[in-house]
C-alpha cells in the first residue's frame, strides 16, 4: 500500500509514523508513505505557499500551483495514484468502511490544508475525492492524515499481528468493544467482575458480547441502526 502525504509540515508525518503498529508496518515495507513538503513545489524566492483571500476577509488561503505541482511530481515518480484525497471539512465522514474501500487501493494520495482554507481549483483540479475525521476545528490536515493512514495500514495484511486481529473483531463487526481488565483482581475495592475469573470460557464469552451489545445501544445507537442498513440483520 502506497501513501503519499503533501503538507507544508513534512515531519509531523515523520513523527506520527515513527511508533507503533503502523510503524513497524512502514518498517517492514508493507506501507510505503512518502512525505513531500509543498514548499518544495513552489517557485518563488520566498517559497510561497498561501495568499489573501479573494473578496477580501481574514486570514490566508492556500495557493493552487503548488498542489498541482506537487501531483505532478507525484505522478513521475510514483505513478498515477488510485485516489487523491483532500482533506476537509467538508469531506465526507471517513469511517470504518471508508477506511475498507482506501485499503482495497494500491496508491493513495493525502492533501493537507493549513492556514484558513485552500484554493477552492484544488478540489477541482488536484484532488479526486474529499475526506473530514469529524465535526471538529483543527488546525491543520496533517492529524487527519494520520488517522486514516493508521486506520487504512491496519487493514493492510500483515500489518498488524494475530494476536491484535483478534481484538480488532469486535470493532470490524461494527460495535463498540466489551470491558477489559488485567492483575490485580481488586483496586482499591474496585473488584473484577466474577465471570472473568471463573474459567467458564463459553460464560466469559456471553458475558462479553451481552457487555458489548449493551455499551453499543447505551451509548451508540446510531451504530446498531448503521448495521441494521448494512446488513438488513443486527444480530450477526
Ligand atoms: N480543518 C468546521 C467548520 C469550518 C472549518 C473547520 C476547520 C484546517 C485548513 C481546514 C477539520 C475537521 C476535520 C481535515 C471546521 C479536517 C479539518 C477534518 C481541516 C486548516 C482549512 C481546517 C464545522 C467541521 C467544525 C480548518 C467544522 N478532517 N478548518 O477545522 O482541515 O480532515
Amino acid at each position: 500500500m502506497k501513501f503519499d502525504v503533501v503538507t507544508i509540515f513534512p515531519r509531523m508525518i515523520d513523527a506520527g509514523l515513527a511508533e507503533g503498529v503502523v510503524g513497524r508496518g512502514v518498517e517492514k515495507g508493507l506501507v510505503d508513505v512518502r512525505v513531500h513538503d509543498l514548499r518544495t513545489f513552489t517557485t518563488d524566492r520566498h517559497r510561497t505557499v498561501d495568499d489573501v483571500p479573494y473578496g477580501g476577509g481574514p486570514g490566508m488561503v492556500m495557493k493552487v500551483e503548488p498542489f498541482v505541482r506537487a501531483l505532478e511530481a507525484i505522478r513521475a515518480e510514483r505513478g498515477a495514484p488510485d485516489s487523491v484525497v483532500l482533506l476537509s471539512p467538508q469531506g465526507r465522514l471517513f469511517d470504518q468502511g471508508e477506511a475498507r474501500r482506501l485499503s482495497g487501493l494500491g496508491h493513495v494520495v493525502l492533501l493537507c490544508g493549513r492556514y484558513e482554507g485552500i484554493d477552492e481549483r484544488v478540489r477541482d483540479l488536484v484532488a479526486t475525492e474529499e475526506l473530514s475525521i469529524g465535526d471538529f476545528v483543527v488546525s491543520g490536515g496533517e492529524t487527519p492524515a494520520l488517522i486514516v493512514i493508521d486506520a487504512v495500514s491496519r487493514l493492510v495484511p500483515g500489518v498488524v499481528g494475530d494476536r491484535e486481529s483478534v481484538e480488532q473483531d469486535s470493532f470490524a463487526q461494527g460495535i463498540l468493544d466489551y470491558p477489559h481488565y488485567t492483575r490485580p483482581a481488586e483496586f482499591e475495592g474496585h473488584r473484577v467482575p466474577d465471570v472473568l475469573l471463573s474459567g467458564h470460557h463459553a460464560e466469559v464469552r456471553r458475558w462479553r458480547m451481552q457487555q458489548a451489545l449493551q455499551r453499543t445501544i447505551e451509548r451508540r445507537p446510531d451504530l446498531i441502526e448503521r448495521r441494521v442498513k448494512e446488513t438488513g440483520n443486527e444480530r450477526d
